[in-house]
């Protein structure tokens, strides 16, 4: 049994595109993960708990999509161990990173474990995932919150194509 899962990928430290097309490389050679599409890249201004944080450096995001076999907290613990091997640390809420890679959907689930929630309670809002991934998936949909397109264009926002080679 394999299930088709969005994930999205973000970095505002350290060298952000090779750091993002790195990840992307990590997690198409994962066991058990065949990587079936990837977005063009996007820069934001950092979103801070308190709102958006011009002072900070800049966020890349892209998302991909992978056919997967592993279930959704093996792939998690996977993610996790691809974040920690660009040297990421959790030091604040939504602080700068190297890499992180965040699980979007899995498969049309819903979890709500302590350390998962799928789909991404989150994405729903954000134009950095939003915009990415409906590139990779014009159609998809958000269960209670409806189409990606629609909920992009509520953001009102539009962010800017980064300029860069096709990922990986
Ligand atoms: N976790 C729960 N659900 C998930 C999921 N679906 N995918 C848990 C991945 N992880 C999930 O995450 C904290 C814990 O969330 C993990 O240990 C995992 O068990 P984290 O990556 O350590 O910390 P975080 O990313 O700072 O927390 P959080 O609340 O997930 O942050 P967000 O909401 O992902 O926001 N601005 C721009 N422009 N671009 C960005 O990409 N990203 C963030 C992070 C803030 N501002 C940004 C961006
Ligand atoms: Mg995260």
């Amino acid at each position: 049994m394999s299930a088709l899962a969005v994930l999205a990928l973000g970095s505002n430290l350290g060298d952000r595109e090779e750091i993002i097309r790195a990840g992307v490389r990590d997690i198409a050679a994962l066991e058990g993960v065949e990587l079936t599409a990837a977005s063009g890249i996007v820069e934001t201004p950092a979103l801070k708990p308190d709102g958006v944080d011009t002072d900070a450096p800049a966020y890349l995001n892209a998302v991909v999509t992978v056919e997967t076999t592993l279930d959704p907290h093996e792939l998690l613990r996977a993610l996790n161990g691809i974040e920690r091997g660009h040297g990421r640390v959790r030091a604040e809420r939504w602080g700068d990173r190297t890499l992180d890679i965040d699980i979007i959907e899995f498969g049309g689930l819903t979890l709500n474990s302590p350390d998962l929630t799928v789909p991404h309670p989150r994405a729903g809002i954000r134009a950095f995932v939003l915009a990415p991934w409906l590139q990779v998936q014009p159609d998809a949909t958000l269960p209670a919150l409806g189409r990606i397109d629609e909920l992009l264009a509520a953001t009102g926002e539009t962010p800017s194509p980064y300029p860069a080679e096709p990922l990986p």
